[in-house]
């Protein structure tokens, strides 16, 4: 008998099942003949892209990783020295189910404050997580388990993947308004309509600072209204914050959202990654943390959370949190960390007017003031994805199709080549 068609079975209104397989000359392939090939991720599918091209020109501006003014990945002095103190003297057991008591600690003073009182009176429920990534997709599914009748309100536009993440949790997304095309800044009048006008009590995603992938942040002054009114409608906030650190080079300052909110007594949620901040990239080291409203409360949340990441991966990777536990642990490798994490900011700032000047020398039309307006790792530059589009099949210039270019990857020697590249293909829009 020949092979039953799966446009067929479809048809007929079967779907294709492991015993339905078996008819017809198809074997155990069929198992899995269903399955389509998943969509290229729109991030790490630019690099993927970039590593498949033999040029010798080709620039990779598209995921959001720190290079070196030569082009190379970085690893921080800091880290290297943690790492000379781990090698042969710690084990490698399991940590528990929360992960590292000694980062976790770390992580809340830097997110909440050295002197956070919050700390101290033992409000805040935080577990050890996969990077940032793992942090949000954490707290997605706390609340789908425990406030299943919520949504999340996510700003337009965001990192791609925090919408696949709530996606996987199954919690209903909203979105707000955040970003405005024309001036390339905040839309912040919408930004406040839109949380006016959401129920009473909505969850909303906010980016601490460094906003991916627009470089576009509330003034202090601007956050102050936002906290104000999460405070009138009851909202909760959730921050992540991926990048404390890269806005202004200092990470204190970068804390200053979480902190105008702390002020106001919300009750917040906060994913928190080193990917960045200490080039942990692959070793996928972060913290989820939520402040309750006392003590008690945040031993059962965390009992709760610890329970979620026990099916999923049962606890966490040892190694980046030694690391960051030594860093943050040790006063003078901590300085060292400031002053590199400062360093990485400034490189960047330094990028930005480059790229700016460049464009400017070219004699481009076009207004590129927000290059050095907009702030942290991206530059959300206007251009449309058609215009990317011919960036990377002319000039084998690789980065999202929503025009972004993540200017860690922009170095002295290619920031020429990509001011030329983005002025021919920009200059007759
Ligand atoms: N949140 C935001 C806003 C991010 O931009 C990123 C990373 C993460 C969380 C997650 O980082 P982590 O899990 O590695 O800690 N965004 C990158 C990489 C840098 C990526 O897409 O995964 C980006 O290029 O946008």
């Amino acid at each position: 008998m020949a092979a039953i068609s799966r446009e067929i079975l479809k048809r007929r209104g079967i779907l294709p099942s492991p015993v339905m397989a078996t008819i017809g000359t198809r074997s155990m392939a069929s198992w899995f003949g269903h399955v389509e090939p998943a969509a290229k991720d729109p991030i790490l599918g630019v690099t993927e892209a970039f590593l498949a091209d033999p040029s010798p020109d080709k620039v990779n501006v598209g995921v959001g990783a720190y290079r070196d003014d030569n082009g190379k990945p970085v690893v921080l002095e800091c880290v290297r020295e943690a790492e000379r103190r781990i090698a042969g003297n710690l084990n490698m057991e399991y940590l528990p189910m929360g992960g590292s008591i000694k980062m976790i600690e770390e992580s809340l003073k830097l997110a909440y404050g050295e002197d956070s009182e919050l700390i101290k009176e033992k409000r805040i429920a935080a577990v050890q997580a996969l990077s940032g990534t793992g942090a949000c997709r954490l707290f997605a599914d706390f609340q789908k388990r425990f406030l299943p009748d919520t949504q999340i309100y996510i700003p337009i536009p965001t990192w791609a993947n925090h919408h696949n993440i709530w996606r996987d949790a199954c919690v209903p997304q909203r979105t707000f308004r955040y970003y405005h095309p024309e001036t390339k800044g905040l839309d912040f009048a919408s930004m406040m309509d839109d949380i006016k006008n959401a129920p009473n009590g909505s969850f909303f995603l906010l980016h601490a600072c460094a906003h991916n992938p627009t470089g576009v942040d509330p003034s202090e002054e601007q956050w102050r209204e936002i906290s104000y009114q999460f405070k009138v409608k009851n909202h909760f906030p959730f921050f992540d914050m991926a990048y404390q650190g890269f806005a202004s080079g200092d990470p204190n300052r970068d804390a200053k959202a979480i902190r105008i909110f702390l002020e106001d007594g919300h009750l917040i949620g906060c994913a928190q990654s080193y990917a960045k901040n200490m080039g942990l990239y692959g070793q996928r080291v972060g913290c989820l943390s939520i402040l309750c409203e006392d003590e008690l409360q945040a031993v059962a949340v965390k009992s709760q959370l610890q329970q979620l990441a026990r099916p999923m991966y049962s606890n966490p990777p040892v190694h980046g949190a030694l690391v960051v536990s030594i860093i943050l642990g040790d006063p003078e490798l901590k300085s060292l960390w400031l002053k590199e994490v400062k360093g990485m900011a400034d490189r960047i700032i330094g990028m930005r007017k480059a790229l700016r000047e460049n464009l400017e020398k070219l004699g481009s039309p076009l207004s590129w003031e927000h290059i050095t307006n907009q702030i942290g790792m991206f530059c959300y530059s206007g251009m449309t994805p058609e215009q990317v589009d011919r960036l990377t099949d002319e000039f084998h210039i690789y980065m999202t199709r929503n025009g972004r270019i993540s200017m860690a990857g922009v170095t002295t020697g290619n920031v020429g080549y990509l001011a030329n590249a983005i002025h021919e293909v920009t200059k007759s829009s």
